[in-house]
Order: C-alpha cells, then sequence, then structure tokens
C-alpha cells in the first residue's frame, strides 16, 4: 500500500489511507482509530510518520482526539450551500434528518437601536426576541437568536416557534420571503456555546449573522447563529 520511492510522502500516502477507509465506511463516526503503534509495525514506518499523518487529520477535521482515550472518527461535516435561502427545518429535511428546535427564551422586547436602524423600525418598537437551539436527529447543531419586527410578523407562539418560523410567514401569513444577506466568521465557543451544543472548551464555531428581507424588500428578521465548525463546512459556486 505504501510506496516508499513515491515522490509523495509517506505520511500523506498513510492520510490518504486512512481518508479511504473514511470515505469507504470501513472506519465510521465514533470508532476508534488504530494506535500509532499499530500502524507503524503495518507500514514499517516510524511512529513519528504516523503521527503526522494523524495530526494533518486531526487538522483537516476528519478524526479527533480525547484526552486519555484515543483518536476517533469524527461525525461527516453537512455541506451547506451558500446559495439558497433556506430555512434550517428544509435544510434538515432535506438531508433526510428530522429537525426540532429546543426554545432557550421567546420574549417581546422594546427594540435597542442597532438592530432597529437594520429593521428599519423605531427604537423601542417591539421585537420578537427568540433563541433557540436547533438540532437535527436531536444533535444540536446551531445556537441561534432572532429579532423578529413583531408588527410585520405578527402572532407568533411557541407553538409556531417549536416548528418552522419560514413555513409560518410564508405559508400562514402569506408573505413572500425574498432574499438575505449573511456574514460568517469564525470565533472560538464562549462557555454557553460549550454547554448547550454539546463541544468542547476551545472547539472553533462559525458565526453567522443574517439579516433577511421579504419580497417588497422590507427587512423582517436578523438572525445571530452559532454554527458547530466541527458539522459544518459552507459551499459555494463561483462564476467568472
Ligand atoms: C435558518 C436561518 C435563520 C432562519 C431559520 C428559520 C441561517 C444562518 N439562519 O436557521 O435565519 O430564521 O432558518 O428556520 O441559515 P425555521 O423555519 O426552521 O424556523
Amino acid at each position: 500500500m505504501i510506496d516508499k520511492n513515491s515522490p509523495l510522502p509517506i505520511y500523506s500516502q498513510i492520510e490518504e489511507y486512512i481518508k479511504e477507509r473514511i470515505e469507504k465506511g470501513e472506519l465510521k463516526p465514533g470508532d476508534v482509530l488504530p494506535p500509532e503503534r499499530e500502524y507503524a509495525e503495518q507500514f514499517d514506518v516510524s511512529r513519528m510518520t504516523i503521527r503526522q499523518a494523524i495530526n494533518n487529520l486531526v487538522n483537516d477535521g476528519l478524526i479527533y482526539r480525547k484526552k486519555g482515550s484515543g483518536t476517533f472518527i469524527a461525525e461527516k461535516k453537512f455541506e451547506q450551500p451558500l446559495q439558497g435561502l433556506t430555512s434550517f427545518t428544509e435544510d434538515m429535511k432535506g438531508r433526510g434528518l428530522t429537525p426540532s428546535s429546543k426554545l432557550l427564551s421567546f420574549e417581546l422586547i422594546p427594540v435597542s437601536a442597532n438592530i432597529a436602524a437594520v429593521l428599519h423600525i423605531s427604537e423601542y418598537t417591539p421585537v420578537y426576541e427568540i433563541k433557540r437551539i436547533r438540532m437535527a436527529d436531536n444533535t444540536p447543531m446551531a445556537l441561534e437568536t432572532c429579532y423578529i419586527s413583531a408588527n410585520l410578523i405578527k402572532g407568533l407562539t411557541e407553538e409556531i416557534i417549536n416548528q418552522s418560523l419560514y413555513q409560518y410567514i410564508e405559508e400562514k401569513l402569506q408573505l413572500e420571503i425574498g432574499e438575505a444577506t449573511q456574514v460568517i466568521e469564525s470565533a472560538l465557543a464562549n462557555d454557553l456555546e460549550v454547554e448547550l451544543l454539546k463541544i468542547n472548551e476551545g472547539d472553533p464555531i462559525l458565526l453567522i449573522e443574517r439579516c433577511t428581507y421579504l419580497k417588497n424588500g422590507t427587512p423582517f428578521e436578523i438572525v445571530r447563529s452559532s454554527y458547530r465548525a466541527d458539522r459544518y463546512k459552507f459551499t459555494s459556486k463561483l462564476k467568472r
């Protein structure tokens, strides 16, 4: 399997070998990776070489180390296309997963100056502030805080929020959702994110801020979300 005369470094060849086993499903998410010693014997190379291959795979997020218990195969990341304006519910259903939410808080509050400016409403107008943990097959994927113009999106209830907000807007209120602007940046998870997303201290997350508009150009929501960087990657198509 390993070609010592290949121009490709041995650690890269081992990386490819492990990647292939993951892709073929021979190593499944949650499985423990065989110990470095075993690979070193199998390929007749030093443990340093194996460690380099493993470090690269850890950096790529394909495997992860757990202190004191070993190295494990990570869950596959979701590929989220950046072109469509979809809801969390639609995204998960599209993947054949069951979406659910855990409502952390749901309040009608007077809007702050900066959110009022983006939503084109006057300061202190009521907005719904909704905090939810978004889950796929009961696994927490993202933490979401939405600010929604209450004068525009009327009649929200806990029951609706526990289902799909976009579905309510389109099907019940018969409003057409048009477009959104979105900013994505990386950050380290804070204590709350670590606890609610069930991730580890120091794990990276992807912060997304979205402002969504109705087809007539009126902004109706600002959403700040923290997505698990170990479970998400965003893809887009670029045309020249
Ligand atoms: C997504 C959107 C969020 C929207 C929500 C509606 C991002 C970053 N955010 O999570 O803006 O409020 O979907 O989901 O994609 P729902 O219809 O399932 O309630």
